[in-house]
């Protein structure tokens, strides 16, 4: 955390008040669960059961039975060292082990007893407000919880929804901005409609001290979080949780609800699917009269939906969140693989999607495997070879690749080929070729007018990239385009286009 403004005199009381009540009813006695409050009597004759817990993207099974009961949930908050994107780590404090929390799911009319445990590891205490619950702070002055301690409450599920639940300690926009959230879904006495998979998606952004990207191990940056500027905007707790052989997965035919949330901090979505439309969306799921033919639904931060669809034709439906830089940029983007025979009535199956996406998300993630290969392989080479140089630029193009995949090939596209009239190649490109510092300071200040490449000339314009790219990504991209496709070029260092960044004539 770098700059902690002081928030209102009313607000850092209400914080104070969270962090320091004491575990709720602490003078009652040894902490010793039974007996500790006389339950009611007509909650100790209810049968009792032990939630089931699921990490996203699942969600624990639909109710069979048809009568209320007392639901034991042990919810156990650690602090852990996990990817956020490729290359980057990041300290999530989570409900579980990962980010979003475990999927708890009752049924209305439940009365539940809510333990919530802080391993010992952690460094600092929390607490959980449901927004499940019908009672102060939503159970969050009753848990507060220190390292090492268990704290426990009981609460009634009266209506029937699917909420968020999330951290309420100080700074509260911390502990939900470093990943303390996740659903509770009360299940209406009734039941849902069966559907043929339910799956479990939140989303939420991280406020990095680096910028999108950028490697190591992230802290928390409570400046870019005050003035809501994330670098990372996210899927279940990291960039690709949800792409390649993490994919959600349906076959042609079947119906799939998405219980999605949005845990913030701050940020509403706008989760849309591409390419289907959702049958029925549980408008801020309620979980009552559903919307019918949705397109796209906006989701509250600390808020949440349910949508149902049937999928008609395979292929790879993605889900975003539609205001669209946080999808390509930042990180909000998984997908829906369909499976099965194709439906030419309803679709002609031209895979549209694979061009402008396939290739960023199936080729990256097949780089990032390539790119950890390579690492390990030059950990070995270092300890037996110090003739490291060629290993270091094959990483190098590797990571660039990365970074191609999910930029210029939009417009020079994957081959590096370029559109005629609109584009010029960058493999084979005599342009390219013959200059580095020229090509360094193109993809940094962007170019317009005309461009002779290879004897043709285009006059268009290619848009800076120096407030989208680090320095590094920029020596890696044209690492890899001056090594792709046939071109043979040397690596490009990052000290070189540090120096053409901040040239100043
Ligand atoms: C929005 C489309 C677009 C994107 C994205 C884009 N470029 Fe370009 N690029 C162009 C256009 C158009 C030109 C030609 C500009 C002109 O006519 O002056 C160009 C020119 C170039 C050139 C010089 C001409 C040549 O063919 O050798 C290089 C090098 C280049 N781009 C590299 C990149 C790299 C690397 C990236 C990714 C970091 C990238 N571009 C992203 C559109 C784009
Ligand atoms: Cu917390």
């Amino acid at each position: 955390m770098k700059i902690l403004r002081s928030p209102t005199p009313a607000l850092a009381l209400l914080f104070m008040l969270v962090s320091i009540a004491p575990p709720a009813r602490a003078d009652e006695g040894p902490q010793d669960a039974k007996g500790l409050v006389a339950l009611p009597a007509e909650v100790e004759a209810l049968p009792v059961e032990q939630a089931i817990l699921t990490s996203a993207p699942n969600v624990p099974p639909p109710f069979k039975r048809k009568y209320s009961a007392r639901v034991i949930v042990n919810l156990e908050v650690r602090e852990v060292v996990k990817k956020l994107a490729d290359g980057v780590e990041y300290t999530f404090w989570t409900y579980g082990g990962s980010v979003p929390g475990k999927f708890i799911r009752v049924r209305e009319g439940d009365v539940i007893e809510f333990h919530l445990n802080n391993h010992p590891s952690s460094k600092l205490p929390h607490n959980i407000d449901l927004h499940a619950v019908t009672g102060p702070g939503g159970g969050a002055a009753s848990t507060f919880t220190a390292p090492g301690h268990s704290s426990q409450f009981t609460f009634q599920a009266l209506n029937p929804g699917l909420f968020v639940y999330h951290c309420a300690t100080a700074p509260v926009p911390m502990h939900i901005g470093n990943g303390m959230y996740g659903l509770i879904l009360v299940e209406p006495k009734e039941g849902l409609p069966p559907v043929d998979h339910e799956y479990y998606v939140m989303q939420g952004e991280f406020y990095t001290t680096g910028r999108y990207g950028e490697e190591g191990l992230q802290s928390f940056d409570m400046a870019k979080a005050i003035d809501e500027r994330p670098p990372y905007v996210v899927f279940n707790g990291a960039v690709g949780s949800l792409v390649g052989d993490k994919a959600l997965t349906a076959k042609v035919g079947e119906t799939v609800r998405i219980y999605f949330g949005v845990g913030g901090p701050n940020l509403t979505s706008s989760f849309h699917v591409i390419g289907e439309i959702f049958d029925k969306v549980y408008p801020e799921a309620g979980l009552s009269l559903p919307n019918r033919n949705v397109q796209t639904t906006l989701v509250p931060s600390g808020g949440a939906t349910a949508v149902e669809f049937k999928v008609d034709v395979p292929g790879t439906f993605i889900l975003v969140d539609h205001s669209l830089t946080r999808a390509f940029n930042k990180g909000a983007l998984g997908m829906l693989k369909v499976s099965g025979p194709e439906n030419r009535v309803i679709y002609s199956g031209k895979e549209i999607d694979a061009v402008y996406l396939g290739a960023q998300a199936e080729e990256g993630s097949e780089s990032a495997k390539r790119e950890a290969e390579l690492k390990g392989r030059i950990a070995e080479e270092i300890k037996s070879n110090p003739a490291i140089a060629g290993l270091t630029k094959e990483m190098q193009a590797e990571k660039g690749k990365q970074v191609f995949m999910g930029l210029c090939f939009a417009c020079h596209q994957p081959d590096g080929k370029g559109l005629p009239g609109a584009f010029p190649p960058l493999a084979g490109s005599d342009f390219l070729l013959a200059d580095q510092e020229r090509a360094i300071r193109i993809v940094l200040k962007g170019l317009n007018g005309p461009v002779t490449v290879n004897g043709t000339t285009i006059n268009s314009v290619m848009p800076p990239q120096e407030a989208v790219l680090t320095d590094t990504q920029i020596a890696d991209v044209l690492t890899y385009v001056y090594n792709a496709w046939g071109n043979k070029g040397d690596a490009i260092s990052i000290s070189r286009v540090r120096a053409i960044r901040n040239e100043t004539h």
